[in-house]
């Protein structure tokens, strides 16, 4: 169905920092609305989020720009383009963006087009979004594969006013049989951490992303904790529930560097994969992402090599949704995953391109949220979508996060026997 018009505004994500909302008007009076999210520890190589500079508002960080350039050039250039033809609706846009990186319409403002204009084609065609969104999956047969979520419990890093070197302690509920069992479970867990962490005088403030952020004397302390907890709710550790960890390398990486603060050193990129191969034979530990930092290829390649593919490494600040640095990694085996965020490449054509450049070599595909979030769900109908069978949004708490965690036990239930819930491939 044509486009009629694209409407831009600004309002706020959960960090309070100003970001960008649009909806699309098809001819037929179908709409979709978008918002787009926005990260804290972002890689140097994700397009450009298009931010004001203008410090009398939002101390600079406001998007009116990003606001007026789909207001007025890319209303002009998509009205009258199918919303059905995302491909073109797509490329028209990074066509009149003109730069590599998007850096002069903003990865945001594009973005905010490509998602709401998918939903409002959803509409007009009366079909749920991860139905609609199944055609960019070739390898969808009718079945859909429901993804384990990941989720960060326990916040460090710059997600946690660095309470942890690490930035991110995850569970992964490999053993659980659906969604709505996997987050539950997950709950459960969350709830008990809460208590343990109450009763040792811990602050139980969370961080950006709703997980736990106490100010622990070392990296190691969360997994004993969480280890605890998953004990505590009944569940078996290594067996029903396992740990992955996101240490976002990239922001403790200084001139050649780790500085691991909560160590009280600073290591060689050898130490460091010591140092996460020591904490990996202590805790079930079955997802690694960004453990290096995002120029670091080598590093990660021994890292996957020496794992020999028990062990799931992920590059997220290292590829950053890019099919270029994606290609690179692939020829030189540099990890065996890559974490998915629209916002880091700015389109939907693009990502999805990468998810599939991961699949048809023979890597996982992990869908994800920024630290910084809206109410939008988009991620969870994408992710049963293109069934890559991960998803990482967060802790089980905070509305941003669970926005996504709802919708997708609403998918599951609404698909019945047509949901399979995934397996994680590298146990
Ligand atoms: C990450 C993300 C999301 P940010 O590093 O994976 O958890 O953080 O959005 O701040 O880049
Ligand atoms: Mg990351």
């Amino acid at each position: 169905m044509k486009i009629k018009s694209v409407r831009a505004s600004e309002i706020l994500d959960s960090r309070s920092n100003p970001t960008i909302e649009c909806v699309t008007i098809l001819e037929d009076g179908s709409t979709g609305w978008a918002a787009v999210p926005s990260g804290a520890s972002t890689g140097k190589y994700e397009a450009v989020e298009l931010r004001d500079g203008d410090k009398a508002r939002y101390g600079g960080g406001g998007v009116l720009k990003a606001v007026s350039n789909v207001n007025e050039q890319i209303n002009k250039a998509v009205v009258g383009l199918d919303a059905f033809d995302q491909r073109k609706l797509d490329n028209t846009m990074i066509e009149l963006d003109g730069t590599e990186n998007k850096a002069s319409l903003g990865a945001n403002a594009i973005l905010s087009v490509s998602l709401s204009a998918a939903k409002a084609q959803a509409q007009s065609e009366k079909k749920p979004l991860y139905q609609y969104l199944s055609k960019f999956n070739p390898d969808h047969k009718g079945i859909f594969t429901m993804p384990i979520p990941e989720m960060n419990v326990m916040n460090g890093g710059k997600h946690g006013n660095w309470s942890t070197d690490i930035q991110e302690y995850m569970l992964f509920p490999i053993g659980a049989p659906s969604v709505v069992e996997a987050v539950r479970m997950n709950a459960e867990v969350y709830t008990q951490l809460k208590k343990l962490l109450k009763s040792k005088g811990y602050s139980i403030a969370v961080g950006d992303e709703g997980g736990f952020a106490p100010n622990f004397g070392s990296n190691e302390e969360p997994f004993q904790l969480m280890g605890d907890a998953v004990v505590k709710a009944g569940y078996i550790l290594g067996k029903d529930i396992c740990f992955g960890i996101d240490p976002a390398a990239t922001e403790f990486y200084k001139e050649g560097k780790y500085v691991l603060n909560k160590e009280a050193k600073t290591v060689t990129s050898d130490e460091l994969a010591d140092f996460f191969r020591n904490l990996a034979s202590k805790y079930p530990i079955i997802s690694m992402e960004d453990i290096f930092a995002e120029d670091d290829w080598d590093g990660f390649k021994k890292y996957t090599e020496i794992s020999q593919h028990k062990t799931q490494i992920v590059g997220d600040d290292l590829y950053v949704t890019n099919v270029k640095r994606l290609e690179r990694g692939i020829k030189e085996k540099t990890t065996n995953s890559i974490l998915i965020k629209l916002n880091q490449i700015g389109t939907i054509s693009e990502t999805v391109d990468a998810i599939l450049m991961a699949r048809q070599n023979g890597m996982t595909s992990v869908v994800s949220h920024r630290s910084g979030e809206t109410e939008d769900a988009f991620i969870a109908d994408f992710v049963v979508a293109l069934g890559t069978g991960q998803i990482k949004t967060g802790a089980p708490a905070r509305s941003e996060r669970n926005a996504k965690y709802n919708q997708l036990m609403r998918i599951e239930r609404e698909l019945g026997e047509k949901a399979v819930y995934a397996k994680f491939p590298f146990v």
